[in-house]
């Protein structure tokens, strides 16, 4: 189609939605301004940049050709992802790819001169970084206990790995003049019931409490604490459970990160925002797609993720709910996974943003709920998709789905080439 058609197309639609009462180019001033975070991880399927990289203990399926082998063509990898998404985003790091020069050096030793290197290529590109403390893929890791182990040489270890990280998020923080979302995720548990639940969970708040002693600013770094139902070896009972982790943040004025793909299949991640932040004041969401389990599959348009959208804009959270993805694909070609992922989520946004909501409001005040399902049930049928034709167009990124073009052409150009 011609850019003309784009934009005639375009007009139509912002005439339709005016009638509605929704302003489209406030629409997309609003959508242009939100960054989300892309998972560093996905470029080389969680393989990190540490000396020993068979320590492998993410479980990442597939094996398609072309993955980041080092941080310099994560770096380029990123670029060429971002340059087919529109706006100006994040990237969130894992404690485990430092620039550590061949050396090796242990999580309990990080420093935020291993991150330098990243932060220059973030000022440079115009990209913001968050951070995660890596507490897998490590021997340390192996019993599946750290931060909840009753060894206290291990446990000591993920603590000092864990301020560590914090330490390192707020250096990011500062440099980049705006806050870094550290989060903190750790695999503890056990595969089988255990007799006791208490004990692990007692000793990670400890831990916990052992880490955040040390009070670092707000304005740097924001620590999110990551739940999870099960995992692979931790199928029985997980150390920090949701429960555990939502009264802790209550108790202790911190954070939680949501991951959609850490709850029951039928429970919805998208009703628990209002309720987390009328109590905790913002929170991270882990925007992943479980097919079945947890699977970390690519996020699409989905019934979830439109939900997700609409709950965040409906209540006015936009500022408080911060936007990170976790998925992890090696079948397709990864660069493609961060653009379908990333403007998916802008997808699902943008016609949350379009939806012409006080007239919906104002009949549910009115207890008019016929009036509340039309206007919601209309919603669903606007011209989102001309609308993004144009967003695409004006971001100068191609329309959807020729964006493929290029990451075909730098497939043959630059990823054919690794082995
Ligand atoms: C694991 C958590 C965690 C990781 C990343 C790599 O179940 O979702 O967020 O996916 O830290
Ligand atoms: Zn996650």
């Amino acid at each position: 189609m011609k850019k003309d058609n784009v934009i005639k197309q375009y007009e139509i639609a912002r005439e339709q939605m005016s009638e509605l009462g929704v302003d489209t180019d406030r629409v997309l001033d609003t959508l242009h301004a939100i960054r989300l975070s892309l998972p560093c991880w996905q470029a080389d399927d969680i393989h990190g940049s540490e000396s020993e990289q068979d320590l492998h203990g993410m479980k990442v399926t597939g094996d398609y050709p072309g993955r980041a082998r080092n941080n310099l063509e994560i770096r380029q990898d990123l670029l060429k992802a971002l340059s087919l998404i529109p706006g100006r985003h994040r990237i969130s790091l894992h404690a485990m790819y430092g620039d550590f020069n061949g050396k090796k050096v242990d999580r309990d030793r990080i420093e935020p001169e291993h991150f330098r290197q990243w932060l220059d290529w973030a000022a440079e590109s115009k990209i913001l970084l968050d951070f995660n403390a890596t507490c897998f893929s490590h021997p340390k890791a192996s019993a599946n206990f750290t931060l909840s182990s009753l060894d206290a040489g291990i446990r000591d270890f993920w603590i000092e790995h864990v301020q560590r990280c914090r330490d390192i998020s707020a250096h990011i923080g500062a440099a980049q003049s705006g806050v870094c979302l550290h989060d903190i995720w750790i695999p503890d548990g056990f595969k089988d019931s255990p007799y006791s639940c208490l004990e692990h969970r007692s000793v990670l708040a400890d831990s916990l409490d052992r880490i955040f002693s040390r009070e670092l600013p707000e304005s740097s770094v924001l620590d999110f604490l990551e739940s999870k139902l099960f995992g692979i070896g931790s199928e029985a009972y997980v150390v920090g459970s949701y429960d555990f982790y939502l009264s802790y943040a209550v108790s202790r004025k911190k954070r939680m990160c949501l991951d959609m793909g850490h709850f029951h299949p039928t429970e919805s991640v998208a009703d628990k925002i209002s309720s987390l932040l009328l109590f905790t004041d913002s929170l991270l969401l882990h925007i992943s797609r479980g097919v079945r389990w947890d699977s970390d599959h690519i996020p699409i348009v989905n019934q979830e993720l439109q939900e997700t959208a609409l709950r965040i804009f409906r209540d006015g959270f936009l500022k408080r709910v911060h936007l990170a993805m976790d998925f992890f694909d090696a079948s397709v070609n990864r660069i493609g996974a961060y653009v379908i992922a990333s403007r998916s989520v802008q997808k699902a946004l943008l016609s949350a943003l379009l939806e012409p909501g006080p007239e919906a409001k104002k009949h549910e005040a009115e207890g008019d709920y016929l009036g509340r399902l039309a206007w919601m049930e209309a919603a669903k049928t606007l011209p989102v998709g001309a609308i993004w034709d144009y967003y695409c167009e004006r971001e100068g990124v191609p329309r959807d789905p020729f964006w493929i073009r290029e990451v075909k052409a730098y497939e043959s150009a630059v990823l054919s080439r690794r082995q």
